[in-house]
């Protein structure tokens, strides 16, 4: 039996990194890790899958930058499927399965084509995929009637096209030559097969980290839940394109949740990580269902009131700590998820143990995600919410919600019986993910830089903690001086 009080807990404010000795510039420091056994990103970050967080938008944002989103699960299967399949077409050396029109489909269907999926033109092919032409937006600018058919509009064949396989330089001198902005790729019975773009060679160029899978698309994760249809929730994303599922719940070590790792994982080509945990035999349970990645968190994040509401959780850091235990010996990657509020944050919960960090708080306030902004006072906002607040358990009119098995909620009879585990609110507006991330990260190779850690395992080997009191918290932040100038990477919360 193990002893009724367990260790110390402790969290973020406890603790800071020693410097080490560090023989290195800050140069040469690489932020790669993996989320899970078989998916890598080039900085350790996630965005959360919350409702007012990660949609396609910051997905994609997130991938540029390096790290990745997962796609929350508060909206019907086929949105969430779309989301996926937008993040995966968004950008990559080719599309490999373009977005097509008929002929005989008006120009107002193009319109909407090409709005719903964020392109500038569309390749016109028959029943068979035989390219018929192309209908970009210069074809439709300029013409009223959207009952137009596009085959009345579009520039026909014969098209300049490259051959299936053709190299990104050849390509490129194809699309430079010829002053076209798209490439369709056909086979030898002129069947179309991929589109290239301009816009994707220059975005290649200009997101030079942006993590990829292994045919250049951006990469994307997506939670699903335990209940109802979570499975066929799985098979859709997994369908769409998917990198990883991500089984997200408040309480990973039950078996509603290993029995779903285990279900999905039985026939999935991609990862599945398991959570929420925060123990050593809740992340070992998870481990031995066969989750190829543990997420870490029970309570800190900043909208949640497990903690107060059942009185459960472990202090972040030691959680991830005590997880990365049973972790590290079956070689399955950490994520420590939520309570991070600064750019050292992240350090420390890869020393304490993890190999990524997932973020709520730090990237609602960015234009990327979901939802308005917020004028209150003169200042902006954004607005941010638990996956367990009311908000987000209720379902409101066709809006159902999809959050309450998180926090095994379906059957309490009724939205009013609900027991919420998390708070509504807002944040500051942040401006682009691009900024933000640049801080956090660069916040990130300072402390590699301090601990001597080169790369994120190194980091984790040698970064040693010193546990602080109260008066050294308040000895870290700024004190005795009145701040004039807001800094780009710190606030008093
Ligand atoms: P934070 O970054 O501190 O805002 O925390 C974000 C995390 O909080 C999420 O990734 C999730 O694990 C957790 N969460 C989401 N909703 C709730 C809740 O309603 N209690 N908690």
């Amino acid at each position: 039996v193990p002893a009724k009080f367990a260790m110390l807990g402790l969290t973020f404010d406890d603790v800071l990194l020693l410097p080490g000795e560090s023989d290195m510039a800050p140069g040469d420091i690489d932020t790669g890790s993996r989320i899970s056994r078989n998916v890598r990103v080039n900085v350790p970050l996630l965005s959360a899958a919350m409702d007012k967080v990660t949609e396609s938008r910051m997905a994609i944002a997130m991938a540029r930058q390096g790290g990745v989103g997962v796609l929350h699960r508060n909206l019907s299967i086929e949105d969430q499927a779309a989301q996926v399949d937008r993040v995966k077409r968004s950008e990559s050396g080719m599309v490999t399965d373009p977005i097509t029109i008929r002929p005989d489909a008006t120009l107002g269907d193009a319109d909407v084509l090409c709005g719903r999926f964020r392109i500038s033109g569309v390749p016109v092919t028959d029943d068979a995929g035989k390219l018929l032409g192309i209908v970009t937006n210069r074809d439709m600018a300029f013409e009223s009637d959207r009952d137009r058919p596009v085959r009345e509009l579009m520039t026909p064949m014969p098209l300049v096209t490259g051959k299936v396989g053709i190299s990104r330089n050849d390509a490129m001198e194809l699309l430079r030559r010829h002053k076209i902005e798209k490439l369709p790729l056909v086979d030898d019975s002129g069947v179309i097969k991929g589109l290239i773009t301009v816009k994707d060679f220059v975005k290649a160029e200009q997101y030079p980290l942006a993590a990829k899978d292994s045919e250049g698309r951006l990469v994307v994760g997506a939670a699903v839940g335990v209940a109802g249809d979570a499975y066929e929730r799985a098979q859709a994303l997994i369908e769409a394109g998917v990198d990883f599922v991500v089984v997200d719940t408040a309480h990973g070590h039950s078996r509603l949740v290993g029995d779903m790792v285990a279900k999905i994982k039985s026939n999935s080509p991609v990862d599945v990580v398991g959570g929420n945990v925060a123990t050593r035999d809740g992340a070992q349970t998870l481990i031995d269902a066969g989750a190829d990645g543990i997420k870490v968190g029970v309570g800190p994040g900043s909208i949640c009131t497990t903690r107060v509401v059942a009185g459960i959780g472990v202090p972040q850091v030691t959680a991830i700590h005590e997880a990365s235990l049973a972790a590290q010996e079956a070689g399955v990657p950490v994520i420590g998820d939520g309570g991070l509020q600064y750019s050292g944050d992240i350090a420390k919960a890869l020393v304490a143990g993890a190999d990524t960090v997932m973020l709520g708080s730090l990237l609602a306030g960015c234009e990327e995600s979901p939802g308005e902004l917020l004028f209150i006072n003169g200042k902006q906002f954004k607005s941010y919410r638990g996956m367990g607040s009311l908000g987000a358990m209720q379902s409101r009119g066709e809006q159902k919600s999809y959050s309450k098995d998180r926090y095994f909620q379906e059957n309490v009879g009724g939205d009013d019986k609900l027991i919420p585990e998390g708070v509504e609110g807002q944040v500051p507006y942040r401006g682009p993910l691009g900024a933000v991330v640049h801080q956090l990260v660069g916040g990130l190779k300072q402390s590699m830089f301090y601990v001597g850690g080169r790369s994120v395992p190194e980091m984790k080997e040698r970064g040693r903690f010193v546990r602080i009191t109260s008066a050294g918290l308040k000895e870290s932040h700024p004190h005795d001086v009145q701040m004039t100038t807001e800094a780009p990477n710190y606030s008093r919360r």
